[in-house]
């Protein structure tokens, strides 16, 4: 899948700004244009922008609606529809024809347009439904006991929705590059670039231009093997990149990459054959006012924090991130670890989540699907260095092993890259953790259990990790850790919610994490406040945040700061 682009060959229209919207029932077909629509954002969530809780919070359908002028006299090519991502499922509708559905709201959807002869404008309805169940990811209940559907989720982030990323109306040769591959595998002084072209034209020249803008490889075949001598390599901290230039007879398409080579040795991940280690957040994509939504200036503020603090990674918790991102992180030498949306595979009851009647064959059907049209986005980017199988999953459950064999296996004949899965049960009763190369703990040890406790921390956390060790005999990050902090709020001695406590909790896990050598990275949680649904423990949201949600800085930042310099 490639990104919609303009160049001599292609041209992309963006169709971000504003759309009509509104509310509609869930049999909804699009057949007649919106009433009485108001206007919306795009990219943003509905729920962060109008005034009333019905509104917020609303479960069920909702309709962006946009007339769309395709140019005329261009010939010869096939008009596309592509929309950064659309949740949780969603239906895609031109003049009230389906043309789409999709299940997943991190991933794109990339949609050919019946155009007609001598017809220029058409209405793009693109239905999205809020709602979750065992056969989405996220995964959430509904209950229609009561006149409205009724939403359950088990998870820690609110259900924002809405057209969340760009999207383009775009447009390409009829016979056209579908998608270029490139894997890159590093030898003492040279690399070797293998790259496949998918295409219906006939492939004319391939060449490898280096960071300096020359050309260092020429092919002129569809599928091969390009030899760089004394590769500059991407690392961290430097995102330098390489383009592979493809020109078929009818099209041309540039893709960027970078040489590097990722591995799990030993209790070590390695980069370029040394072994790093991992500093950094679980992030979230929340926003004051639009909520969900992606834009320029304020994932360039985000990459600015990062590098501000010295952290060299994140994991993009708890979904796939906007492509912006991962091409920010690509430039900028950060280290990604790509989560599925796989969270919510926990109900926090007896109630089991991997069974026939609730999360089921159908389900990892659809992660299996969801995994697909992940690693056909981001297969290119040398910034993803791992994949996050899942989160806070119920693995100690009698038939989780059973899903997740399954799923490791697929993702297995996809990727060569490490996989990791991030874990709240103890070592004792997991059924799966044996199934990663890498395994990511979250502990809350002086929060949800112990508050305010932070003499235990030492040794308890100590305890978890080294079980997890031995049984194991895998690296570990400490993939979550931190303590609600109200901005602004002093005390001494610090009191639990204080911007002190939240210094000396952190200070407390890192005592501990830094004598173990097989803790290979440690994740703040979290980069910022974040929305959530309402909870007694939560004062408008997770607060858990190095920065506020408006990414400025709480004491801690600075803490961090100075004992990430190192
Ligand atoms: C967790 C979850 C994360 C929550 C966090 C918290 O374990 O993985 O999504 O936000 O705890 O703050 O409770």
């Amino acid at each position: 899948m490639l990104y919609p682009v303009t160049n001599q060959k292609r041209i992309a229209i963006s169709l971000n700004g504003l759309w009509n919207f509104d509310f509609v029932d869930l049999d909804y077909d699009a057949k007649v244009k919106l009433r009485k629509p108001r206007q919306i954002g795009v990219p943003s969530s509905f729920n962060e922008l109008f005034t009333t809780k019905e509104e917020r919070d609303f479960v069920g359908k909702v309709c962006y609606e946009k007339i769309v002028t395709i140019p005329q006299n261009i010939s010869n090519v096939m008009w596309r529809l592509r929309i950064g991502a659309a949740g949780n499922r969603s239906e895609i509708y031109m003049d009230g024809v389906l043309i789409g559905k999709h299940n997943g709201g991190f991933l794109p959807i990339d949609l050919s347009l019946p155009i007609q002869k001598d017809k220029h404008e058409y209405r793009v309805s693109i239905v999205l439904d809020t709602r979750l169940d065992y056969q989405t990811l996220p995964v959430g209940e509904m209950s229609d006991d009561g006149p409205n559907p009724k939403q359950t989720i088990h998870y820690d982030f609110s259900n924002l929705i809405g057209l969340h990323r760009n999207v383009y109306l775009y447009c390409v040769p009829d016979n056209h590059i579908k998608d270029i591959k490139i894997e890159t595998k590093l030898h003492d002084s040279y690399a070797k670039v293998q790259y496949a072209i998918e295409t219906n034209d006939e492939v004319k020249k391939v060449e490898l231009i280096d960071p300096h803008g020359d050309v260092v490889g020429r092919s002129s075949l569809m599928k091969g093997t390009i030899r760089v001598e004394n590769p500059s390599l991407w690392d961290i901290g430097k995102g330098i990149l390489y383009q592979l230039k493809v020109e078929t007879e009818h099209d041309v398409y540039t893709e960027s990459f970078g040489i590097r080579k990722v591995e799990v040795k030993g209790n070590k991940l390695l980069l370029n054959d040394k072994a790093v280690y991992l500093k950094g957040f679980g992030m979230h994509e929340d926003h004051v006012t639009i909520g969900k939504g992606s834009i320029s200036a304020l994932n360039i503020r985000d990459f600015a924090l990062l590098k501000w603090i010295h952290a060299n990674s994140f994991r993009t918790s708890h979904y796939p991130y906007a492509e912006e991102m991962y091409d920010l992180a690509d430039q900028m030498g950060i280290l990604i670890i790509n989560e599925m949306p796989a969270v919510g595979l926990n109900f926090w009851s007896s109630k089991q989540v991997f069974n026939e009647k609730t999360v089921n064959k159908e389900s990892r059907e659809v992660y299996k699907k969801q995994f697909d049209e992940l690693i056909e986005r981001d297969k290119n980017h040398p910034s993803v260095i791992m994949y996050s199988v899942a989160n806070e999953a119920n693995t100690h459950e009698e038939f989780a092993l059973d899903y997740f064999s399954e799923i490791f296996e697929h993702i297995r004949s996809k990727t060569k890259l490490p996989l990791m899965i991030v874990e709240w049960v103890g070592a004792e009763e997991n059924k799966v953790a044996h199934l990663a190369d890498v395994i990511g703990l979250n502990r809350y040890i002086g929060w949800y259990v112990d508050f305010a406790d932070l003499s235990v921390v030492e040794s308890k956390l100590k305890n978890e990790l080294t079980s997890y060790h031995q049984k194991y005999n895998k690296p570990i990050i400490l993939t979550e850790f931190g303590a609600d902090t109200v901005m602004g709020l002093h005390q001494l001695p610090s009191v639990a919610f204080s911007e002190e406590f939240q210094i000396e909790f952190i200070e407390a896990y890192k005592k501990v994490i830094d004598k173990l050598d097989f803790v290979i990275g440690e994740h703040v949680w979290n980069f910022a406040d974040f929305s959530t649904k309402q909870g007694l423990t939560r004062i408008n949201g997770n607060k858990k945040g190095v920065f506020s949600r408006d990414r400025q800085p709480k004491m801690v930042a600075h803490w961090l700061r100075k004992a990430w310099e190192k």
